[in-house]
């Protein structure tokens, strides 16, 4: 079982699509664990941006994310990486796939509304980052053995 760091960014949240984003997530059978509602410091951004300090977005990009709150949120399942990432589409929102996030609600690379960790090495990272141990809650699912295939 995988978990993944998801961030719905400030353009999301202005435009109305915590609940869209949500409703895709929780639609393809992955399970939310965590998530609360920020206003990111600018600490915490350049942290979780650290490997883009020095290209030429890299300012913009903390601007961004700091600009007005974002929903941040832990999501548990099989694959959960490539799952969400191939949910949110990709990263230029004209090479996105249809039926993806940024392809259906996004033009601009650097307004594209969602984060995903890209890795399960990354994931444990940003999860550790961003919630503390006791803010992630693991909890049963009825419906998990329907979606996982595992009793
Ligand atoms: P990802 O979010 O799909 O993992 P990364 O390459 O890790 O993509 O880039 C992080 C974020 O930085 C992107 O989601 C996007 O918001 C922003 N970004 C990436 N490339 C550009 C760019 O060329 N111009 C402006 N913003 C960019």
């Amino acid at each position: 079982m995988e978990r993944t760091l998801v961030l719905i960014k400030p353009d999301a949240v202005q435009r109305g699509l915590i609940g869209e984003v949500i409703l895709r997530l929780e639609r393809r059978g992955l399970k939310l664990i965590a998530a609360k509602f920020l206003q990111v410091s600018q600490e915490l951004a350049e942290a979780h941006y650290a490997v883009h300090k020095g290209k030429p977005f890299y300012e913009g990009l903390v601007r961004y994310i700091t600009s007005s709150p974002l929903m941040a949120m832990v999501w548990e399942g099989p694959n959960a990486v490539a799952a969400v990432r191939q949910t949110m589409g990709a990263t230029r929102p004209t090479e996105a796939a249809p039926g993806t996030i940024r392809h259906d609600f996004a033009l601009e690379v650097g307004r594209n509304l969602t984060h995903a960790s890209d890795s399960p090495e990354t994931a444990a990272q940003e999860i550790a980052l961003w919630f503390k141990p006791e803010e992630i809650y693991p909890w049963e699912r009825a419906t998990d053995p329907w979606i996982t295939g595992q009793n």
